[in-house]
């Protein structure tokens, strides 16, 4: 049996990395963070009381900034893959949070190559971190020949994220050449899931676009909707992550779909799931998508509920969807989304990760943007039992 120790595995791609690896038949040993509320909800489902003899999932409590805490989990896990996932994976707090993201995203990365160097694992662990597509910064001037981000072009990081995580890179790479060490790279574009982190982009809009089909949210607040990105479904990814482990030689790959979109298209994507179409108008930071019009078959298709539209009134059994009618604005911009650098366009080449680690994805945007919003219509199902029950459960994310 194969043993895994997972850092971040509390967060998106770590609940997908630990589900696949116990399918794989490996020990999977986790890093969670000791917080005053419960931070286990995406794992809460692979837990298991550790009393039982045959226990495969356990977790340590542990902070990639305490160095002696990193190193005595792995001296005692004894492993024989690690997986550096755990970081502050939001681009925008990182201006907000620069030293802290420098220590936890470079220095955290250090902490464990160097403890597996300590404790003379050289030869037995395996290291997978999770660099990002953040490290290219978009720019357009470093895209290959044919317009992709690949494992040869520069890097120009444009937060202090992207800073911190290319230390993290670095590192890794110096690790596997001076010390001979099986480190890699996975350079993996961004990646989404009904598990995505609230106030990313995708989930935020995912989230939106189901509270205000139901009523119980009037309007979704952005920032860059010209932004572009090449977005895969982190199911494929964390498979991956995975295969690059388990290659003859250790090597730093790409991971992405090869396909870039804006984010406004991703947010009409996502309200056609409903039905909604929307309507763009005005410019800038004055740039508002409004209601244009309700597909009622469609609606009745995601959600369940009967949509009488009665004049410029929306009416869903009975309950009319808060002030939404037909013109309403339903998308306004925000300039405190925007970013005091912004990556404009991400694209990446995925031709040696399909060819050398024979990565196969399985879904596409649309598969992605439906499998997001399934989950989405379900949570705010469940969500409006309980304000219907006079219950305060719904959150805005940021
Ligand atoms: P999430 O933000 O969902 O998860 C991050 C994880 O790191 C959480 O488990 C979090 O714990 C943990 N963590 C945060 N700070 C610390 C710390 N000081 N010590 C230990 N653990 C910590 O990120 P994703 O799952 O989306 O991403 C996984 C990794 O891949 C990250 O390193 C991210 O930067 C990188 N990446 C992500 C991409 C994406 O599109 N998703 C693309 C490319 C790279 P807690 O739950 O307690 O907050
Ligand atoms: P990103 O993801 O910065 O690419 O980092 P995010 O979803 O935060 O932003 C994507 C793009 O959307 C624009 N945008 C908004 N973003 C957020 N969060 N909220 C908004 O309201 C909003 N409006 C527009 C952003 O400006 C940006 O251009 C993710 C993280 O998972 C990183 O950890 C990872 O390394 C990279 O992807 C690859």
């Amino acid at each position: 049996m194969k043993t895994a120790l997972i850092t971040g595995i509390t967060g998106q791609d770590g609940s997908y990395l630990a589900e696949l690896l116990l399918e794989k038949g490996y020990m999977v040993h986790g890093i969670k963070r000791r917080a005053s509320s419960f931070n286990t909800q995406r794992i809460d489902h692979l837990y298991q009381d550790q009393h039982e003899k045959s226990v495969n999932f356990k977790l340590h409590y542990g902070d990639l900034t305490d160095s002696m805490n990193i190193i005595r989990i792995i001296q005692e896990v004894q492993p024989d893959e690690i997986y550096n996932l755990g970081a502050m994976s939001h681009v925008k707090v990182s201006f907000d949070s620069p030293e802290y993201v420098a220590n936890v995203d470079g220095l955290g990365t250090l902490r464990i190559l160097e403890a597996v160097r300590i404790l003379g694992l050289e030869k037995k662990t395996r290291i997978y971190q999770a660099s990002t597509s953040e490290l290219y910064g978009g720019m357009p001037e470093n895209k290959n020949a044919a317009g992709f981000y690949d494992e040869n072009s520069p890097f120009y990081p444009r937060s202090p994220y992207g800073a911190a995580k290319i230390y993290g890179f670095w590192i890794t790479k110096n690790y596997r050449e001076a010390y001979n060490m099986f480190a890699c790279n996975g350079i993996l574009f961004n990646h989404e899931s009904p598990r995505r982190g609230e106030t990313f982009v995708t989930r935020k809009i995912t989230m939106a676009t189901a509270a205000i089909a139901m009523g119980l949210q009037d309007c979704l607040y952005l920032g860059n909707m010209e932004a572009l990105r090449d977005w895969g479904h982190a199911k494929d990814y964390v498979k991956a992550m995975w295969l690059i482990l388990q290659q003859e030689k250790p090597e730093d790959f790409v991971i992405a779909t090869g396909v870039t979109t804006k984010v406004r298209d991703f947010v009409e994507m996502s309200f056609a799931h409903v039905g909604f179409k929307i309507r763009w108008k005005g410019e800038g930071v004055n740039e508002v998508g409004v209601l244009e019009s309700v597909d009622a078959k469609k609606y009745f298709e995601s959600t369940g509920k009967e949509l009488i539209v009665n004049g410029s009134e929306l009416n869903v059994n009975g309950l009319t969807l808060n002030n939404l009618t037909i013109n309403s604005e339903i998308i306004r911009v925000d300039p405190t989304y925007f970013r005091p650098t912004e990556v404009d366009l991400l694209l990446g080449d995925p031709t040696k990760s399909k060819t050398q680690l024979g990565w196969t994805p399985e879904y596409d945007l649309a598969g992605l943007v439906n499998d997001m919003m399934i989950s989405e219509v379900k949570l705010v199902q469940k969500n409006m039992h309980l304000v219907e029950r006079g219950h305060e459960v719904f959150r805005h994310a940021e």
